[in-house]
């Protein structure tokens, strides 16, 4: 629990400072020093904990940072990076001392938050509080689902552990609710959290603003809670993460009393060494007070050699890798099958499903909703794609996330029932941040429901997807003021826009079956992004479309309908493309040629060639944007006018709601008469 400010004493170190805790110690404090900049606190008082966890239980091997049954490391308070890149560094990593010293420097790779995919055995992206919990019960998740899919008796090759550590921060954040609430329930008893409790965040000591009974909190979730303990004890930390090793059944938490800043006579337990550099001085005193006598970023032989866990980790891979060949000489499909699914690869015969997918969705002209579409295009994809792992944030039967035969992950009497979609419950957040784990793990393609206005809940989890490169896939439905009357408060008006801001986010607003297809099957695609699918809660009529035409809409913008000498092109996405072609056709009768663009994607579109965007667009021909949300976007694509919603929607009918807010066929041939060209 946290601690109250009475309890909270300034531990006196008995004399005990191990000096393989002191390495990391040390090196933190000199690279924040040097940096002028970083969080020396955290590192000094987690020194014994990561002394117990990554020198007496972690599986992992420094030379092969990839190895698939690693033990999985996350550190949720990542203002702390400097104790994983002393441990990163100290135990055989890449992560030579020179990239120590240069901590926090331009293209170092030791940023300030530790990065996945820059530093080597960095697992994920930590530094918004409670993130880093979320990724790694994903990963717990994941080891959980493969371990049910793959291993086979006598054959246990995906078998290890996800550990985390975790601050006050990590545990204030209602982040940690959603995700620690699901992993109890889902029974993750792989995952263990390292709970640093020193009672201090950066306004002080945290007794005034964090009073949980935090052992209770995690036994009402369904974990097992070990300690408090004495986070300075490397024995005392040992044992407890032995008998969380232990659990057959459930996540562990241990709760380690610790010591902010510990080792510093002037700074420790206190605020001040959370996010400042000791200072020359200061460091003085803590070397003296710690035994440390060696010169900055010095770390002596015989610690390194303690450290370094080279050796042992290549001889366990190597028995794993021994392992793996028994499984592959019984289950050489499985073992493939396997390997594909952990380097990422789509199935051999994706390009036959992607084209099953698309052609499904091209001869029906029925009108449908872009989200029936996405059902139809998903029970076309799953089967094939075993690695897509479905879910929504309790809104199953309307984002339509389901498929034939998915089955539901549960767990029940009969134990851990993997299905193909998994109800998060009411966690936006929560389950965006956890398919991010996921899709770190490796093994899945994570893809999750719920209403388009609810993103933001989700937001940073999707920004930080995008930030890591991870291939996430987001389905929001009830994407407009067409979903009716619901009201404002469920009718996104600003999140297209506002999804389209995030870089490295793929964002999709199909018109139709046709593009959701495409939309679906390019998003598969994106080893490198994660994508955004805004789907109609109504529905919307079928285009006609050429098969160049079809083709053309994985470039996320392409001429629907033309005509000879256009006087005004009309952008248009999602339901309003169908507007866009009534508004056409008023314009023939009234002698105004005009062109409509489809632009399901505009990120996608502006990684175009300019060529393909001149073409599309048209050069000199006044541009006119259309979509039920914000006009402010369409600037980039030089519109000269624009149709949308600036402002909150309103509870009615959808119908009415569109012609309350004047989005009609009729205003908008009207705008592209007013600036057609003469
Ligand atoms: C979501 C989020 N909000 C705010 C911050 C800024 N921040 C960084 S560390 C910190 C205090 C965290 O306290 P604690 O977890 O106890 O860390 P300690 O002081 O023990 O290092 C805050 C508010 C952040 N990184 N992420």
């Amino acid at each position: 629990m946290a601690s109250s400010s009475t309890d909270r004493v300034l531990r006196p170190d008995n004399g005990r400072f191990d000096p393989l805790a002191n390495a990391l110690r040390a090196l933190a404090i000199d690279a924040v020093q040097q940096a002028n900049s970083g969080h020396p606190g955290a590192p000094m008082g987690m020194a014994e904990m990561a002394l117990a966890l990554w020198g007496e239980h972690l599986r992992h091997n420094p030379s092969n940072p990839a190895w698939p049954d690693r033990d999985r490391f996350v550190l949720s308070n990542g203002h702390a990076s400097m104790l994983l890149y002393a441990l990163l560094h100290l135990t055989g990593y890449d992560l030579p001392l020179d990239e120590l010293r240069r901590f926090r420097q331009l293209h170092s790779r030791t940023p300030g938050h530790p990065e996945v995919g820059l530093t080597p055995g960095v697992e994920t992206t930590t530094g918004p509080l409670g993130q880093g919990l979320a990724n790694a019960v994903g990963m717990a998740l994941a080891e959980k689902i493969l371990a049910a899919q793959f291993n086979r008796p006598g054959h246990a090759i995906v078998d290890h552990h996800t550990y985390v550590f975790l601050g006050d921060g990590c545990l204030m954040e209602g982040i940690s609710h959603e995700a620690c609430s699901l992993a109890g329930v889902w029974g993750l008893n792989k995952l263990v959290a390292l709970y640093d409790d020193n009672g201090i965040s950066i306004d002080g000591n945290v007794a005034g603003w964090f009073g949980d009974d935090t052992a209770a909190r995690f036994r009402a979730y369904g974990w097992q809670v070990l300690g408090p303990l004495d986070g300075h004890d490397v024995s005392a930390l040992s044992a407890a993460i032995a008998e969380a090793r232990r659990s057959t059944d459930r996540p562990s938490l241990i709760i380690c009393r610790t010591t902010i800043g510990r080792g510093s006579p002037g700074r420790a337990g206190t605020a001040k060494s959370h996010g400042e550099p000791l200072g020359a001085a200061e460091i003085a005193a803590t070397r003296e007070a710690i035994g440390w006598s060696h010169p900055p970023f010095e770390v002596p032989a015989e610690l390194r050699r303690e450290w370094d866990a080279r050796e042992a980790g290549a001889a366990r891979e190597g028995e794993w890798a021994r392992r793996f060949d028994a499984y592959r000489a019984a289950y050489p499909e499985l073992a493939s099958e396997f390997e594909r699914r952990m380097a990422g690869r789509l199935p051999e015969g994706f390009a036959a499903t992607r084209a099953a997918a698309v052609d499904g969705c091209t001869g029906n002209a029925e009108p449908v909703a872009t989200r029936k579409a996405s059902q139809k295009v998903l029970a076309t994809l799953a089967p094939a794609i075993p690695e897509l792992l479905g879910g929504s944030a309790d809104l199953t039967g309307s984002n339509l996330t389901d498929f034939p035969g998915c089955g539901a992950l549960r767990v029940d009497a009969e134990g851990f029932q993997p299905g193909r979609h998994v109800n998060y419950g009411v966690r936006e957040f929560g389950m965006a941040a956890v398919m991010n784990g996921l899709a770190l793990h490796g093994g899945f393609i994570p893809y999750g429901g719920t209403f388009l206005t609810f993103s933001d809940y989700s937001r940073n989890a999707i920004r930080m997807a995008a930030l890591m490169k991870q291939r996430v896939v987001h389905v929001f439905t009830h994407d407009s003021i067409g979903l009716g009357e619901d009201g404002p408060t469920h009718q996104a008006v600003e999140h297209a826009a506002s999804l389209r801001l995030i870089p490295n986010l793929d964002v999709w607003r199909p018109c139709d079956a046709a593009e959701t297809a495409v939309a679906w099957t390019h998003a598969l695609e994106q080893r490198q992004r994660p994508t955004a699918l805004l789907l109609s809660r109504q529905n919307l009529p079928a285009q006609a479309r050429t098969t160049a035409q079809i083709e053309q809409i994985a470039r996320g913008g392409y001429v629907l309908s033309d005509r000879p000498s256009p006087r005004a092109v009309i952008l248009a996405t999602g339901s309003e493309v169908a507007l866009a072609m009534q508004a056409q056709a008023l314009l023939d009768a009234e002698g105004v040629a005009a062109r409509v663009v489809s632009l399901p994607s505009s990120t996608v579109f502006d990684r175009q060639d300019a060529a393909w965007r001149e073409q599309v667009l048209g050069r000199g021909t006044p541009r006119i944007g259309v979509e039920a949300g914000v006009t402010q976007g369409w600037g980039a694509y030089g519109c000269v006018a624009s149709l949308g919603v600036d402002a909150f929607g309103e509870s009615a009918p959808g119908p009415k709601v569109y012609e309350h807010f004047g989005l009609t066929a009729r205003r908008l041939a009207d705008l592209a008469k007013q600036h057609a060209a003469s």
